[in-house]
């Protein structure tokens, strides 16, 4: 199975570096993309560095902070183009434990499209987060999974492997979403094109170094995108993800 590790990154500089030298321990044969968008704090010119020294890394400049859904979007196209069979999603800030990548992959090849990196299956765990933290993921899970018939507990989680035949089952140029909503969005096209979908425990950790970009922006995308897709898929019944294509 060719792997493509696609790490977003923006303004990782004290991350970046763990992050390749444990990705690269963990899963030797990976090769690694690093997608950044003009990181103020270099992150970029450090993954290259670090990455000319393990090999196997290549990093894709964007001009200018665009999302971490498009970034995942132009990641997967250049993996896409370059035959890649399976496709990890990561964040570059630790919170997904690179050692967990042998047992998201082995998912993949027994034959899941999708593999997620779940907090909310049994064995999944989310250590330190206060109540209020617990109440909004959760909560919003239970949103997304209600309305949209979702047959996963988590799927705003990040830590993920997309196998080609899912990537290519729907048109990724036609994911909008940016933030958790990606991931909601990505996992209800992957239901719907038939893809099967495997959840995988894993520990999410908070990030020790550096500041996270999400904004509640980003929340409130994720909730009216999920209402609207509710919405047009099962009381206009409009030409959902799968059926139009
Ligand atoms: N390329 C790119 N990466 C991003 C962007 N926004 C967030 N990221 C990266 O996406 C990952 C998750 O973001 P983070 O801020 O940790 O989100 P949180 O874990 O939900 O707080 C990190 O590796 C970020 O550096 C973006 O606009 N562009
Ligand atoms: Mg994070």
């Amino acid at each position: 199975m060719r792997t493509l590790v696609v790490l977003p990154t923006y303004n990782e500089s004290e991350n970046i570096e763990t992050v390749l030298r444990r990705a690269r321990a963990v899963v030797p044969a990976a090769d690694i993309l690093v997608v950044d968008d003009g990181s103020p704090d270099g992150t970029a010119d450090i993954a290259e560095k670090v990455g000319a020294e393990l090999g196997q890394v290549e990093v894709l400049r964007r001009a200018a902070k665009s999302g971490l859904g498009s970034a995942y979007r132009d990641g997967f196209r250049f993996g896409l183009d370059r035959d890649y069979d399976a496709f990890v999603e990561m964040d570059s800030d630790l919170s997904h434990d690179p050692d967990a990548l042998p047992s998201l992959l082995a998912a993949s090849e027994a034959g899941a499209e999708l593999v997620i990196g779940s907090r909310y299956v049994p064995g999944g765990v989310t250590p330190h987060w206060p109540w209020y933290r617990l109440v909004i993921s959760k909560g919003g899970n239970l949103y997304a999974r209600s309305l949209l018939g979702l047959r996963v507990r988590d799927s705003t989680a990040g830590f993920r492997v997309y196998s080609r035949g899912a990537l290519t089952s729907f048109p990724i140029d036609d994911v909008r979403a940016e933030g958790y909503g990606f991931q909601v969005e990505m996992t209800y096209r992957v239901q719907r094109a038939g893809g099967t979908i495997t959840e995988v425990p894993i520990e999410f950790r908070d990030r020790e170094l550096g500041t996270s970009k999400m904004s509640s922006r980003i929340v409130i995308e994720a909730l009216l995108l999920v209402t609207w897709w509710a919405v047009r898929d099962r009381i206009l019944r409009r030409s959902g993800p799968s059926v139009s294509h």
